[in-house]
């Protein structure tokens, strides 16, 4: 079986031919049989096609050359094989099982040795050596364990079949259409589906649900008279280790079958879905379950039959879990009717309140996914207290790679940084875990359509790239994760000026997503974006609507009090410290200050400016920044493929024009409610 090329139109993205190198140009030998292991051996087959080298399968030298680069099942090697067994006895407890998907790199003589328990191990195991180019081939080095942090790495695609009135053919998608769907039919271009497949297994991610979490009436039909679509993707993801998750709707009995009721407790409705996922398994062998957001911004749910949201996942994880699947159920519930002049309802609060009092109550298959932070997907929020309320039941953390509140692939913004905080996070302060430690599963809203460079913005393919390397290993860096995009990306070896290409974009990117903080909505309040589209600067956009997302400017102040003291007890929701940190308007850190306590305009922040001060200066300063990035940019034309080039510099206009309309907007905003001038005299408009 060889993988068919990716598509020919398709931009490379982070494994174009030169990334396989050092690969390519070895003598390969692969031992181990299996789906996975046919694709290692395939990938190889195609690199060595590039760059000279040989490949050989199972027993034998390839081509009458020994050896250089070896990959073995450890149950697979030759008994006569010392390099394998000698990596093998290297590891720290001989015998230890690397897990279903972890690999050993070890280069003990002249020959470089990749050793995995299970076939997915090795496919990652590739990859790692494809990362490390010509550095996985110098000296001797002795066992290097790699094992995933998170067991499932997932990403969601909120693709529609049919295109959407509103949302269009991708629900907050800034990257062109569906990879999947185009006008209500499959698109079955396997070549592209492939190409993506091993992107996503080239930074580890190992799900992919394919559908958007709000299941209209044609997406509904995907669990049964339309699962042939749901089963051609999962045939192409299969060879890259990556199992296909399914959105549905909670009201499919009803809408699909004509019974009377969705009620969970409803025997008819069990049988439905008992039976209904057996034939899903029948098909799809290896399917990876459900996903549901129920009783959320109108989609259905088990609250119309008095039932609560453990009953309804419950109902979904037995029926699964005789099949191995699971049912990630979001927990992204809230009221989006809110009147907003009723001061007491908090939506930051939602997610705890109607989640937290059900912990214990979840079969062990269901896994409540949690966005990471209490709103949505802001530039920036604490870390949701769900995170640390539910010790009893599992959890899945929620990013959003697909920019819709910060940029929409437009404007360069590299979201690693802000992941990688939330990550460290120690919800009960530094003795304690941190988020990574609590979660069982990352996943992430996808940024992909059928663009030609897959993400709109060529850069923010960073942004998919360092999902799955920090869902793998959350302690990498974010520069060193962009270091290694740059590298596979953009092959600096043998440009023509490896250093500043290196040194350009990091100056661009490492902090881009601090800039677009600066120039958009201040010190964490949020929101401030254009209604409906959420492009671009509205500042009070949303302050009197139903959504529940105000910032409460007047003349003389501005933020939302979260306080137990005087506002709303948000703050309450969280253990000790942060409970009393964010409480506090001494300790409450400057960026998030406006997200926890309401403050008059000459409240004197930890930097020493006063917040109307900083709202003007971080404007500026934003503007100034991508005045730079813009600039910077120009010193990689003939460094960086013409298309990347001009594509990216074209964007950065955009984001130019977009950034200085948000400083302008929320300057004059600020200043007229306010009547502060600007301590540098600076026009505010
Ligand atoms: O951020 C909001 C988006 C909706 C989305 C919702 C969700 C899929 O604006 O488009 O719906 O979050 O996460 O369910």
């Amino acid at each position: 079986m060889t993988p068919p090329e990716p598509c020919s139109d398709a931009h490379p993205a982070w494994l174009p031919l030169e990334a396989w190198r050092a690969v390519g140009a070895r003598h390969t030998v692969v031992y181990g049989q299996g789906l996975l292991v046919d694709t290692v051996f395939a990938e190889i087959e195609r690199a060595c096609a590039g760059h000279g080298g040989a490949v050989a399968r199972g027993i034998g030298e390839p081509a009458g050359h020994p050896a250089q680069l070896m990959f073995a099942l450890v149950k697979s090697l030759p008994p006569g094989d010392d390099l394998g067994r000698m990596a093998y006895a290297e590891l720290a407890a001989p015998g230890e099982s690397l897990g279903s998907e972890g690999f050993v790199v070890a280069r003990p003589g002249e020959v470089t040795v990749v050793l995995a328990d299970a076939p997915a191990g090795l496919l990652y195991g590739l990859f790692e050596v494809v990362r490390l180019g010509e550095a996985a081939f110098g000296p001797a080095y002795p066992v290097r364990v790699h094992r995933p942090a998170l067991g499932r790495r997932m990403l969601d695609h909120w693709d529609n079949v049919d295109v959407h009135p509103v949302m269009g053919q991708v629900e907050r998608g800034y990257a062109g259409g569906s990879i999947f769907w185009r006008d209500g039919r499959p698109r079955r271009d396997r070549a592209r589906l492939r190409a993506y497949a091993r992107l996503l297994a080239a930074c580890g991610v190992n799900a992919v649900s394919v559908n958007n979490v709000n299941v209209h009436a044609t997406e509904a039909r995907l669990l049964t008279e339309r699962l042939d679509e749901v089963a051609e993707i999962a045939d192409e993801l299969r060879a890259y280790a990556i199992r296909v998750h399914l959105s549905v709707t909670f009201a499919a009995p009803v809408i699909l079958a004509g019974l009377p009721t969705a009620d969970p407790l409803d025997d008819r409705v069990r049988a439905w879905w008992a039976e209904t996922t057996r034939r899903v398994y029948d098909r799809i062998p290896d399917f990876g379950g459900y996903l549901v957001k129920a009783d959320s911004e109108g989609q259905p749910g088990p609250f119309s039959y008095g039932r609560d949201h453990a009953d309804g996942a419950n109902l979904l994880a037995e029926a699964l879990a005789p099949h191995g699947g699971v049912v990630h159920w979001r927990a992204f519930v809230y009221n989006h009717r809110q009147d907003w002049r009723d001061r007491s309802t908090d939506r930051a609060r939602a997610a705890f309140d109607h989640f937290a009092p059900l912990d214990g109550r979840f079969l062990d298959t269901v896994i409540v996914q949690v966005k990471h932070g209490p709103i949505d997907f802001q530039a920036r929020e604490p870390v949701s207290p769900v995170i640390a309320a539910m010790p009893g039941t599992r959890l899945a953390v929620e990013f959003q790679v697909t920019q819709e509140y910060t940029g929409q692939q437009r404007h360069v913004c590299y979201l690693a940084p802000w992941w990688s905080e939330v990550l460290q996070f120690r919800p009960w302060g530094d003795d304690g875990r941190s988020v990574a430690e609590v979660a069982a599963d990352l996943v992430a809203v996808s940024n992909v359509g059928d663009d030609r460079f897959w993400t709109g913005h060529p850069l923010a393919q960073a942004n998919l790239y360092a999902f799955g390397r920090l869902a793998w290993d959350p302690g990498l860096s974010p520069e060193t994760v962009l270091d290694e995009w740059i590298d596979l990306t953009f092959d600096p070896a043998s440009s023509a000026g490896p250093a500043l290409l290196r040194s350009t974009l990091h100056e661009i990117m490492d902090d881009s997503w601090r800039s677009y903080e600066r120039y958009t909505a201040p010190l964490g309040v949020g929101f401030m974006v254009r209604p409906g589209h959420h492009y671009g600067p509205d500042v009070d956009g949303y302050e009197y609507t139903p959504w529940g997302t105000y910032h409460f400017a007047d003349r003389d102040g501005v933020g939302v009090d979260r306080t137990r003291a005087t506002g709303t007890g948000f703050t309450g929701q969280y253990p000790s410290p942060w409970a009393e940190v964010y409480e506090s308007l001494d300790n409450c850190p400057d960026e998030l200050l406006l997200f926890f306590h309401h403050v008059p305009y000459g409240h004197v922040l930890h930097s020493g400016s006063t917040v109307i001060q900083h709202i003007y200066d971080t404007h500026f300063a934003g503007v100034r920044e991508v005045e730079a990035m813009a600039r910077r940019w120009q010193r990689l034309a003939g460094l960086v493929g013409d298309d990347v080039y001009a594509r990216v510099d074209e964007l950065l206009g955009e984001q130019l024009r977009c950034a200085r309309e948000w400083r302008d907007q929320v300057n004059a905003y600020f200043h007229r409610k306010s009547g502060v001038p600007d301590a540098h005299g600076r026009p505010l408009h």
